[in-house]
């Protein structure tokens, strides 16, 4: 499937940065993230029903901050996210409105492609769909068939959970928690014929009035868990870095993606670590496609708001947060765009350097970017006062929003070590933050 279009990363005339630390749900401690050759990323991908919300862009933005650090640590990134085109929701939300789902699918998906772009997130290197994954997945659960990993019920093939030792190993929650949860996003621990309630399908059999594909497993379509499995594991290979997502994936989604492949394969780890990003909420509830308390970032995108405005009302909250949308973030991210904008010009190059010192600390510490912006705010301050009592100017220059001063077209960023930081100072907030002044 085809991704969006990347922006340029500048290049940093810096020193390489250190290695990331993030929290790892798995063993619940930041942990130092050392890539060996290239950095690989899995990222959990939207189901297309609905357009892009704050709680998504929120999410992606997260781990956009990761993808930016390791690159400026000099790792090359591989980073693979999923596009859920034939799921449950999609299926109901198509049926409810009479839309063919797969033009629903593909509407949303270019909506998201679009705000995504805006918003400056670096497009993964690929973009897979749930459809044209479908022989992956059949080739796994094939796998776990030899292995005794898969029973029937009633034509549908259930994943024996308790086939992987490690169950459990990711969320860490208990079996009362688990069935709790479990209940709540999309499974079926009542289902008769079951062995365990925490059973989950791998394949479901053709049902009437939805699409299916003909496989050795009979006509039907796949269960969601394996396919983030399949395909993480076809483009990225055993043992990767990071899987990602929201909070809300730790259980079952991701508990579950890991146990099929390493009930596939002996002794595999499927990630190397778990990063689970916080839940945005709005009017007192998680946003969600399902309760419809949105604020989607294409209607403030057509109501004029700035998406460089949007992205750093995003980060002024930690990514692992759980934090709520109100209009108040918005203004005040505004009023810092501008006033960033306004002080860049007066920068010196040393207090850049120095600048990007802290930047990439509080990056490194678990993506601290509201520690980042709080470093910037400072150094933007300073500068402010320093322009006004010493009459060098307005600043009008510092608003250019084509990005010239901010690296050359190779991605490598100016700077002149005796004069202005306006150069580097674009280059290191384009290329760490993804923000654009
Ligand atoms: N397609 C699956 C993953 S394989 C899925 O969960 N799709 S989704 O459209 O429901 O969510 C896409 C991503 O946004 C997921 O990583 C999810 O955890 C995250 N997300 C959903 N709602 C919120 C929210 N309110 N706040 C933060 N992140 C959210
Ligand atoms: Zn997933």
């Amino acid at each position: 499937m085809r991704a969006w279009t990347s922006p340029v990363v500048p290049r940093l005339d810096l020193e390489p940065a250190g290695a990331v630390h993030v929290h790892d749900t798995a063993t619940d401690a930041l942990r130092a993230i050392e890539p060996s050759g290239s950095a690989r990323l899995y990222v959990c991908g939207i189901t297309p029903y609905d357009a892009t919300h704050i709680g998504h862009a929120a999410t992606y933005i997260g781990f956009d901050l990761l993808n930016r650090a390791w690159r400026d640590a000099g790792l090359e990134v591989h980073y693979v996210q999923n596009v859920t085109d034939v799921d449950d929701p999609l299926l109901e939300r198509a049926t409810a409105t009479g839309v063919d789902w797969a033009e629903l699918a593909e509407r949303e998906t270019e909506l998201f492609r679009t705000d995504m772009a805006a918003l400056r997130v670096l497009a993964p290197e690929d973009y897979i769909g749930a459809v044209e994954s479908i022989p992956l997945d059949v080739e796994l659960i094939e796998r776990l068939l030899e292995r005794g990993s898969v029973y029937e019920v009633e034509g549908d093939l259930y994943f024996d959970v308790h086939s992987d030792v490690r169950f459990g190993g990711v969320s860490r929650l208990d079996e009362a928690q688990m069935l709790e949860v479990f209940a709540q996003r999309g499974g079926d621990p009542d289902r008769p014929g079951k062995k365990h309630p925490l059973d989950c399908v791998l394949w479901q059999v053709e049902r009437p009035g939805e699409p299916a594909w003909d496989s050795p497993l009979g006509r039907g379509r796949p269960g969601w868990h394996i396919e983030c499995s399949s395909i993480a594991l076809r483009y990225l290979g055993r043992d990767f870095d990071v899987q990602g997502g929201g909070s809300d994936l730790a259980f079952p989604h991701h508990e579950m993606s890991a146990s099929h492949a390493q009930a596939a394969f002996d002794g595999l780890s499927f990630a190397h670590a778990y990063v689970h990003a916080g839940m945005v909420g709005y009017q007192g509830e998680k946003m969600s496609k399902s309760k419809g308390n949105l604020v989607l970032v294409s209607r403030l995108r057509e109501s004029g708001v700035d998406p460089m405005a949007i992205r750093l009302a995003i980060l002024a909250h930690h990514y692992r947060s759980d934090w709520e949308w109100t209009d108040d973030d918005l203004a005040a991210a505004s009023t810092r765009l501008e006033s960033w904008r306004r002080s860049v010009e007066r920068t010196s190059y040393d207090e850049v350097v120095d600048l990007a010192g802290d930047v990439r600390r509080a990056l490194a510490n678990d993506l601290d970017a509201p520690a980042a912006l709080a470093a910037v705010d400072a150094v933007a301050t300073r500068t402010s006062c320093i322009g006004s009592g010493a009459g060098s100017g307005d600043g009008s220059g510092a608003g250019s929003r084509d990005g010239s001063g901010a690296g050359s077209r190779d991605g490598s960023s100016a700077g002149s070590r005796d004069g202005s930081g306006a150069a580097l100072l674009r280059a290191l907030l384009d290329a760490r933050l993804g923000i654009l002044l």
